[in-house]
Protein backbone atom coordinates (compact mmCIF):
# COMPACT_ATOMS: atom_id res chain seq x y z
CA UNK A 1 0.00 0.00 0.00
CA UNK A 2 1.53 3.54 -1.33
CA UNK A 3 -1.17 5.65 -1.51
CA UNK A 4 -1.06 8.52 1.24
CA UNK A 5 -4.01 8.74 3.19
CA UNK A 6 -4.38 11.25 5.81
CA UNK A 7 -8.23 11.22 7.68
CA UNK A 8 -9.91 12.65 10.15
CA UNK A 9 -12.53 10.74 10.38
CA UNK A 10 -14.38 9.23 12.39
CA UNK A 11 -18.12 7.76 11.57
CA UNK A 12 -19.95 6.44 14.41
CA UNK A 13 -21.81 3.03 14.53
CA UNK A 14 -25.38 2.16 15.47
CA UNK A 15 -27.11 -0.25 16.37
CA UNK A 16 -29.30 -1.23 13.10
CA UNK A 17 -32.37 -1.99 15.71
CA UNK A 18 -32.43 -2.29 19.23
CA UNK A 19 -34.29 -1.80 22.27
CA UNK A 20 -37.65 -0.87 24.38
CA UNK A 21 -39.10 1.90 26.11
CA UNK A 22 -38.56 3.18 29.30
CA UNK A 23 -42.45 4.62 29.61
CA UNK A 24 -43.09 0.13 28.14
CA UNK A 25 -45.17 -1.86 30.19
CA UNK A 26 -42.99 -4.28 29.67
CA UNK A 27 -40.46 -5.34 32.22
CA UNK A 28 -37.33 -7.72 30.86
CA UNK A 29 -39.64 -10.68 32.34
CA UNK A 30 -42.01 -9.06 30.18
CA UNK A 31 -46.19 -9.20 30.42
CA UNK A 32 -46.67 -9.75 27.35
CA UNK A 33 -48.55 -12.88 25.47
CA UNK A 34 -46.81 -14.61 23.10
CA UNK A 35 -49.70 -14.51 21.03
CA UNK A 36 -49.52 -10.51 20.90
CA UNK A 37 -46.60 -11.14 18.33
CA UNK A 38 -47.37 -13.04 14.90
CA UNK A 39 -44.57 -14.52 13.30
CA UNK A 40 -44.43 -12.62 9.75
CA UNK A 41 -47.14 -10.09 11.24
CA UNK A 42 -46.62 -7.11 9.06
CA UNK A 43 -45.80 -4.19 11.36
CA UNK A 44 -46.21 -0.12 10.50
CA UNK A 45 -43.26 2.23 12.17
CA UNK A 46 -43.50 4.30 15.03
CA UNK A 47 -45.23 4.63 18.14
CA UNK A 48 -46.56 1.73 20.77
CA UNK A 49 -48.80 -1.20 19.12
CA UNK A 50 -50.71 -3.68 21.44
CA UNK A 51 -47.49 -5.68 23.03
CA UNK A 52 -45.19 -3.84 20.70
CA UNK A 53 -42.50 -1.55 21.44
CA UNK A 54 -41.36 0.44 18.22
CA UNK A 55 -38.18 2.45 18.97
CA UNK A 56 -37.53 4.97 15.82
CA UNK A 57 -34.74 7.13 15.13
CA UNK A 58 -34.04 9.95 17.67
CA UNK A 59 -34.81 13.06 17.55
CA UNK A 60 -31.01 14.18 17.70
CA UNK A 61 -27.81 12.71 17.37
CA UNK A 62 -26.93 10.99 20.62
CA UNK A 63 -24.43 12.92 22.82
CA UNK A 64 -22.81 10.11 24.76
CA UNK A 65 -19.63 8.76 22.48
CA UNK A 66 -16.76 7.96 24.68
CA UNK A 67 -13.85 6.87 22.68
CA UNK A 68 -10.31 7.08 24.44
CA UNK A 69 -10.06 10.36 24.19
CA UNK A 70 -9.93 14.04 22.46
CA UNK A 71 -5.97 13.80 21.83
CA UNK A 72 -5.61 9.77 21.04
CA UNK A 73 -5.61 8.58 17.28
CA UNK A 74 -6.29 5.23 15.82
CA UNK A 75 -3.81 4.18 13.41
CA UNK A 76 -3.84 1.45 10.93
CA UNK A 77 -0.11 0.77 9.44
CA UNK A 78 1.86 -1.76 7.36
CA UNK A 79 4.63 -2.67 10.07
CA UNK A 80 6.62 -4.28 6.94
CA UNK A 81 7.14 -0.79 5.70
CA UNK A 82 7.31 1.38 9.01
CA UNK A 83 7.80 0.51 12.92
CA UNK A 84 4.98 2.32 15.07
CA UNK A 85 7.59 3.98 16.80
CA UNK A 86 9.15 5.53 13.87
CA UNK A 87 5.30 6.39 13.00
CA UNK A 88 4.11 8.16 16.30
CA UNK A 89 7.65 10.25 16.17
CA UNK A 90 6.78 11.78 12.71
CA UNK A 91 3.43 12.59 13.82
CA UNK A 92 4.28 14.15 17.25
CA UNK A 93 2.70 11.14 18.92
CA UNK A 94 3.48 8.55 21.59
CA UNK A 95 2.38 4.97 21.22
CA UNK A 96 -0.09 4.29 23.96
CA UNK A 97 -0.92 1.07 23.10
CA UNK A 98 -0.71 -1.30 20.12
CA UNK A 99 -3.46 -4.14 19.03
CA UNK A 100 -2.07 -6.75 16.64
CA UNK A 101 0.45 -6.04 13.62
CA UNK A 102 -1.09 -3.01 12.38
CA UNK A 103 -2.94 -1.81 14.35
CA UNK A 104 -2.30 0.97 17.59
CA UNK A 105 -3.72 4.06 19.62
CA UNK A 106 -1.43 7.26 19.57
CA UNK A 107 -1.35 9.74 21.77
CA UNK A 108 -0.49 13.77 20.96
CA UNK A 109 2.26 15.23 22.60
CA UNK A 110 3.28 18.99 23.08
CA UNK A 111 4.86 19.29 19.87
CA UNK A 112 1.49 18.13 17.65
CA UNK A 113 -0.18 20.64 15.52
CA UNK A 114 -3.13 19.98 13.11
CA UNK A 115 -0.81 21.68 10.47
CA UNK A 116 1.77 18.43 10.09
CA UNK A 117 1.94 16.84 6.84
CA UNK A 118 0.88 13.80 5.44
CA UNK A 119 1.98 10.60 7.77
CA UNK A 120 4.37 7.94 6.18
CA UNK A 121 2.98 6.00 2.99
CA UNK A 122 0.42 3.75 3.83
CA UNK A 123 -0.97 4.45 7.39
CA UNK A 124 -4.35 5.40 7.95
CA UNK A 125 -4.92 7.47 10.81
CA UNK A 126 -8.35 8.41 12.90
CA UNK A 127 -9.26 10.44 14.83
CA UNK A 128 -11.22 8.85 17.76
CA UNK A 129 -12.95 11.87 18.73
CA UNK A 130 -14.49 13.56 16.31
CA UNK A 131 -18.35 13.76 16.48
CA UNK A 132 -18.60 14.09 12.46
CA UNK A 133 -20.90 11.62 10.35
CA UNK A 134 -23.64 10.96 12.85
CA UNK A 135 -26.42 8.84 11.93
CA UNK A 136 -29.63 7.64 13.19
CA UNK A 137 -29.83 4.17 14.45
CA UNK A 138 -33.12 2.01 12.62
CA UNK A 139 -35.99 1.02 13.45
CA UNK A 140 -36.68 -2.69 15.01
CA UNK A 141 -40.01 -4.04 16.63
CA UNK A 142 -39.50 -5.65 20.16
CA UNK A 143 -42.51 -7.87 21.51
CA UNK A 144 -41.66 -9.23 24.85
CA UNK A 145 -43.10 -12.64 25.69
CA UNK A 146 -43.88 -13.87 29.34
CA UNK A 147 -40.80 -15.17 30.97
CA UNK A 148 -38.51 -17.55 29.40
CA UNK A 149 -40.57 -20.80 27.19
CA UNK A 150 -37.73 -22.81 25.12
CA UNK A 151 -40.52 -23.90 22.85
CA UNK A 152 -41.32 -20.38 21.84
CA UNK A 153 -38.04 -20.39 20.53
CA UNK A 154 -37.79 -24.05 18.76
CA UNK A 155 -41.20 -23.78 17.50
CA UNK A 156 -40.92 -20.57 15.48
CA UNK A 157 -42.02 -20.49 11.76
CA UNK A 158 -38.46 -19.59 10.95
CA UNK A 159 -37.46 -23.43 12.15
CA UNK A 160 -40.00 -25.20 9.92
CA UNK A 161 -39.12 -22.83 6.99
CA UNK A 162 -35.48 -23.72 6.86
CA UNK A 163 -36.67 -27.18 8.17
CA UNK A 164 -34.23 -27.19 11.21
CA UNK A 165 -35.47 -31.23 12.02
CA UNK A 166 -33.68 -31.94 8.95
CA UNK A 167 -30.84 -29.58 8.40
CA UNK A 168 -29.53 -30.26 12.45
CA UNK A 169 -29.62 -33.96 11.65
CA UNK A 170 -26.54 -33.45 8.52
CA UNK A 171 -25.03 -30.62 10.60
CA UNK A 172 -24.90 -28.13 13.80
CA UNK A 173 -22.31 -25.64 12.34
CA UNK A 174 -19.19 -27.70 14.35
CA UNK A 175 -15.74 -26.14 14.24
CA UNK A 176 -16.83 -22.68 13.39
CA UNK A 177 -16.64 -20.00 15.00
CA UNK A 178 -18.65 -16.97 14.64
CA UNK A 179 -17.69 -13.33 16.27
CA UNK A 180 -20.94 -10.92 16.79
CA UNK A 181 -20.21 -7.45 16.83
CA UNK A 182 -22.77 -6.13 19.05
CA UNK A 183 -23.50 -5.14 22.43
CA UNK A 184 -22.67 -8.15 24.14
CA UNK A 185 -24.44 -10.95 24.66
CA UNK A 186 -26.27 -12.20 28.29
CA UNK A 187 -23.88 -15.16 28.34
CA UNK A 188 -25.56 -16.22 31.50
CA UNK A 189 -29.20 -16.57 30.22
CA UNK A 190 -30.20 -20.34 30.21
CA UNK A 191 -30.71 -20.53 26.50
CA UNK A 192 -27.06 -20.51 25.97
CA UNK A 193 -26.14 -23.10 28.68
CA UNK A 194 -23.06 -21.54 28.91
CA UNK A 195 -22.07 -22.04 25.35
CA UNK A 196 -20.71 -18.50 24.27
CA UNK A 197 -16.98 -17.85 24.12
CA UNK A 198 -15.80 -14.63 26.12
CA UNK A 199 -13.13 -12.52 25.32
CA UNK A 200 -10.36 -12.42 28.51
CA UNK A 201 -10.32 -9.76 30.85
CA UNK A 202 -7.15 -8.49 29.40
CA UNK A 203 -8.09 -7.66 26.24
CA UNK A 204 -9.61 -4.34 25.17
CA UNK A 205 -13.20 -5.29 24.39
CA UNK A 206 -15.04 -7.65 26.64
CA UNK A 207 -18.20 -9.81 25.76
CA UNK A 208 -20.73 -9.92 28.31
CA UNK A 209 -23.58 -7.39 27.70
CA UNK A 210 -24.20 -4.41 30.48
CA UNK A 211 -27.15 -2.29 30.91
CA UNK A 212 -27.27 0.70 33.51
CA UNK A 213 -30.80 1.10 33.23
CA UNK A 214 -29.82 5.36 32.42
CA UNK A 215 -30.74 7.24 29.32
CA UNK A 216 -27.15 7.99 28.79
CA UNK A 217 -27.95 9.55 25.51
CA UNK A 218 -30.92 11.37 26.37
CA UNK A 219 -32.78 10.19 23.75
CA UNK A 220 -36.07 9.15 26.08
CA UNK A 221 -35.29 5.72 26.12
CA UNK A 222 -33.15 3.56 28.65
CA UNK A 223 -30.86 1.42 27.05
CA UNK A 224 -32.32 1.93 23.43
CA UNK A 225 -29.59 -1.53 23.03
CA UNK A 226 -30.60 -3.89 25.84
CA UNK A 227 -30.54 -7.61 24.58
CA UNK A 228 -29.49 -6.94 20.94
CA UNK A 229 -26.65 -8.77 20.91
CA UNK A 230 -27.95 -11.38 23.27
CA UNK A 231 -30.65 -11.80 20.72
CA UNK A 232 -28.11 -12.08 17.63
CA UNK A 233 -26.32 -14.21 19.70
CA UNK A 234 -29.51 -16.29 20.59
CA UNK A 235 -30.46 -16.64 16.59
CA UNK A 236 -27.05 -17.96 15.84
CA UNK A 237 -27.41 -20.43 18.74
CA UNK A 238 -30.84 -21.84 17.08
CA UNK A 239 -29.58 -21.88 13.59
CA UNK A 240 -26.78 -23.58 14.12
CA UNK A 241 -26.46 -25.01 17.59
CA UNK A 242 -22.35 -26.29 17.80
CA UNK A 243 -20.81 -23.15 16.66
CA UNK A 244 -18.43 -21.27 18.54
CA UNK A 245 -19.81 -18.12 19.21
CA UNK A 246 -17.98 -15.30 20.28
CA UNK A 247 -19.90 -11.98 21.32
CA UNK A 248 -17.57 -8.73 21.53
CA UNK A 249 -19.41 -6.05 22.71
CA UNK A 250 -18.38 -2.83 20.65
CA UNK A 251 -22.05 -1.22 21.26
CA UNK A 252 -23.01 0.41 24.07
CA UNK A 253 -26.25 0.11 26.11
CA UNK A 254 -27.86 2.76 23.77
CA UNK A 255 -27.09 1.11 21.01
CA UNK A 256 -23.91 3.42 20.14
CA UNK A 257 -20.43 2.65 19.14
CA UNK A 258 -17.05 3.71 17.41
CA UNK A 259 -15.39 3.00 14.70
CA UNK A 260 -12.31 2.76 16.72
CA UNK A 261 -14.01 -0.10 18.84
CA UNK A 262 -15.53 -1.88 15.66
CA UNK A 263 -12.05 -1.34 14.20
CA UNK A 264 -10.19 -3.44 17.37
CA UNK A 265 -13.29 -6.00 17.62
CA UNK A 266 -12.52 -6.73 13.64
CA UNK A 267 -8.81 -7.16 14.41
CA UNK A 268 -9.74 -9.24 17.94
CA UNK A 269 -11.91 -11.65 15.68
CA UNK A 270 -9.37 -12.14 13.28
CA UNK A 271 -6.75 -12.63 15.81
CA UNK A 272 -9.28 -15.25 18.19
CA UNK A 273 -9.59 -17.16 14.21
CA UNK A 274 -13.48 -16.25 14.10
CA UNK A 275 -14.36 -17.49 10.50
CA UNK A 276 -17.12 -15.16 10.38
CA UNK A 277 -18.42 -11.75 11.92
CA UNK A 278 -21.77 -11.10 12.39
CA UNK A 279 -22.13 -7.10 11.71
CA UNK A 280 -25.78 -6.05 12.67
CA UNK A 281 -24.74 -2.46 12.38
CA UNK A 282 -24.20 0.22 9.91
CA UNK A 283 -21.87 3.38 9.61
CA UNK A 284 -23.15 6.95 8.55
CA UNK A 285 -21.51 6.41 5.42
CA UNK A 286 -18.36 4.70 3.90
CA UNK A 287 -15.53 4.26 6.38
CA UNK A 288 -11.97 3.92 4.84
CA UNK A 289 -11.08 2.47 8.10
CA UNK A 290 -13.39 -0.08 8.34
CA UNK A 291 -12.92 -1.07 4.52
CA UNK A 292 -9.39 -1.43 5.66
CA UNK A 293 -10.29 -3.53 8.31
CA UNK A 294 -12.16 -5.67 5.80
CA UNK A 295 -9.68 -6.27 3.23
CA UNK A 296 -7.30 -7.46 6.04
CA UNK A 297 -10.17 -9.85 7.18
CA UNK A 298 -10.96 -11.19 3.88
CA UNK A 299 -6.65 -11.72 3.08
CA UNK A 300 -7.39 -13.61 6.16
CA UNK A 301 -10.21 -16.03 5.06
CA UNK A 302 -12.66 -14.39 7.62
CA UNK A 303 -16.13 -13.56 5.99
CA UNK A 304 -17.95 -10.55 7.51
CA UNK A 305 -21.78 -10.40 7.44
CA UNK A 306 -23.88 -7.33 7.61
CA UNK A 307 -27.59 -6.41 7.93
CA UNK A 308 -28.43 -4.19 5.03
CA UNK A 309 -30.42 -1.35 7.28
CA UNK A 310 -33.81 -0.57 8.46
CA UNK A 311 -34.91 2.33 6.51
CA UNK A 312 -36.55 1.11 3.26
CA UNK A 313 -33.76 2.35 1.19
CA UNK A 314 -30.48 1.40 -0.01
CA UNK A 315 -28.23 -1.05 1.61
CA UNK A 316 -26.00 0.59 3.90
CA UNK A 317 -22.18 0.54 5.10
CA UNK A 318 -20.54 -1.77 5.57
CA UNK A 319 -23.28 -4.15 4.18
CA UNK A 320 -22.63 -2.21 0.64
CA UNK A 321 -18.87 -2.98 0.38
CA UNK A 322 -17.89 -5.37 -1.90
CA UNK A 323 -16.45 -6.62 0.71
CA UNK A 324 -19.03 -7.60 3.22
CA UNK A 325 -22.33 -9.72 2.65
CA UNK A 326 -24.98 -7.94 3.01
CA UNK A 327 -28.78 -9.28 4.55
CA UNK A 328 -31.85 -8.30 4.32
CA UNK A 329 -35.24 -9.45 5.95
CA UNK A 330 -37.54 -11.54 4.89
CA UNK A 331 -40.65 -13.05 6.52
CA UNK A 332 -42.32 -16.39 6.72
CA UNK A 333 -43.83 -16.42 2.97
CA UNK A 334 -40.58 -14.99 1.92
CA UNK A 335 -41.84 -11.63 0.92
CA UNK A 336 -38.99 -8.98 1.96
CA UNK A 337 -39.81 -7.24 4.99
CA UNK A 338 -41.15 -3.38 4.11
CA UNK A 339 -38.91 -1.61 6.06
CA UNK A 340 -35.41 -4.02 4.90
CA UNK A 341 -32.80 -1.79 2.90
CA UNK A 342 -32.38 -3.67 -0.64
CA UNK A 343 -30.53 -3.77 -3.79
CA UNK A 344 -27.01 -3.58 -4.96
CA UNK A 345 -25.36 -5.21 -1.91
CA UNK A 346 -27.93 -6.76 -0.57
CA UNK A 347 -26.59 -10.13 -1.58
CA UNK A 348 -29.06 -12.57 0.27
CA UNK A 349 -32.45 -12.21 2.28
CA UNK A 350 -33.32 -14.03 5.74
CA UNK A 351 -35.79 -14.69 8.05
CA UNK A 352 -36.04 -11.09 10.32
CA UNK A 353 -39.83 -10.60 10.96
CA UNK A 354 -40.79 -11.80 14.78
CA UNK A 355 -37.61 -13.93 15.37
CA UNK A 356 -37.90 -15.70 18.77
CA UNK A 357 -35.19 -15.04 20.49
CA UNK A 358 -33.61 -14.96 23.93
CA UNK A 359 -33.56 -11.76 25.95
CA UNK A 360 -31.43 -10.85 28.75
CA UNK A 361 -32.22 -12.00 32.53
CA UNK A 362 -33.63 -15.06 31.67
CA UNK A 363 -36.13 -13.32 28.88
CA UNK A 364 -37.64 -14.33 25.22
CA UNK A 365 -38.54 -11.32 22.47
CA UNK A 366 -40.27 -11.54 19.38
CA UNK A 367 -37.55 -9.13 17.29
CA UNK A 368 -37.96 -7.88 14.03
CA UNK A 369 -35.13 -6.12 11.67
CA UNK A 370 -32.32 -6.79 9.15
CA UNK A 371 -30.49 -7.26 12.53
CA UNK A 372 -32.22 -10.17 12.90
CA UNK A 373 -31.78 -11.32 9.47
CA UNK A 374 -28.07 -11.10 9.34
CA UNK A 375 -27.05 -13.42 11.87
CA UNK A 376 -29.55 -16.05 10.30
CA UNK A 377 -26.93 -15.78 6.89
CA UNK A 378 -24.35 -15.51 8.90
CA UNK A 379 -25.01 -18.85 10.82
CA UNK A 380 -26.02 -20.47 7.60
CA UNK A 381 -22.74 -20.06 6.24
CA UNK A 382 -21.36 -21.68 9.87
CA UNK A 383 -23.63 -24.88 8.76
CA UNK A 384 -22.24 -25.03 5.38
CA UNK A 385 -18.70 -24.01 5.80
CA UNK A 386 -18.77 -26.90 8.87
CA UNK A 387 -20.51 -29.18 6.85
CA UNK A 388 -18.64 -29.40 3.37
CA UNK A 389 -14.98 -28.36 4.95
CA UNK A 390 -14.76 -26.09 3.05
CA UNK A 391 -13.83 -22.41 3.50
CA UNK A 392 -16.75 -19.60 4.75
CA UNK A 393 -15.45 -18.41 0.77
CA UNK A 394 -15.78 -21.44 -1.13
CA UNK A 395 -19.05 -22.16 1.07
CA UNK A 396 -20.68 -19.06 -0.16
CA UNK A 397 -21.46 -20.64 -3.60
CA UNK A 398 -23.69 -23.80 -1.98
CA UNK A 399 -25.66 -20.71 -0.44
CA UNK A 400 -25.39 -18.75 -3.47
CA UNK A 401 -26.73 -21.86 -5.66
CA UNK A 402 -29.72 -23.23 -3.04
CA UNK A 403 -31.25 -20.16 -2.61
CA UNK A 404 -34.99 -19.52 -2.69
CA UNK A 405 -37.15 -17.28 -4.47
CA UNK A 406 -37.96 -13.64 -2.43
CA UNK A 407 -40.58 -11.41 -3.54
CA UNK A 408 -39.88 -8.83 -5.24
CA UNK A 409 -37.17 -10.63 -6.82
CA UNK A 410 -34.49 -7.79 -7.44
CA UNK A 411 -35.21 -7.22 -3.41
CA UNK A 412 -31.43 -8.72 -3.45
CA UNK A 413 -29.05 -9.92 -5.62
CA UNK A 414 -28.99 -13.91 -5.13
CA UNK A 415 -32.26 -15.24 -2.86
CA UNK A 416 -33.54 -16.24 0.99
CA UNK A 417 -30.88 -18.74 2.26
CA UNK A 418 -31.83 -22.31 2.16
CA UNK A 419 -29.15 -24.22 4.97
CA UNK A 420 -30.66 -27.30 3.80
CA UNK A 421 -30.51 -26.59 0.39
CA UNK A 422 -27.07 -25.89 0.14
CA UNK A 423 -26.69 -29.31 2.20
CA UNK A 424 -28.32 -31.49 -0.03
CA UNK A 425 -26.82 -29.57 -3.32
CA UNK A 426 -23.51 -30.83 -2.05
CA UNK A 427 -24.49 -33.98 -1.27
CA UNK A 428 -25.42 -34.26 -4.83
CA UNK A 429 -22.29 -32.43 -6.34
CA1 LIG B 1 -31.25 6.25 25.38
CA1 LIG C 1 -27.83 3.22 29.39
Amino acid sequence: MTQVRWLLLVSLVFLSACGRSETSPLDPMGKVAPSMVEPGEPRSGGGKEDGVVVIGPPTQPPSLLTPPSQSQWVVVYDPEEETIENIAAGLSMTVVKTYGYDLALLEETAAYSSTLGPPPSGVVVMQTNDPANMTHSQDLVFGFYEGWLESEVNEQYMNTLLDFGSLHAKNQGQGIKVAILDTGADVTHSWFNDSLLELAPQLPLQSREIYNGIDDDENGTVDDGKGHGTVCASIIKSVAPLADILPIQILSDEGIGSVWDLTVAMEIARWQGCNIVNMSLSLSAFSPVVEHRLNVLEAAGVSVICATGNQSTVVSYPASSAKAIGVAASDDVDDIAYFSNTGVGAMFAAPGVAIVAAYPEEGMVSATGTSMACPVAAATLALVASYTSLTTFQAMSWIVGSVVPVDPSGAVEQGRVSPLGALLDFDNR
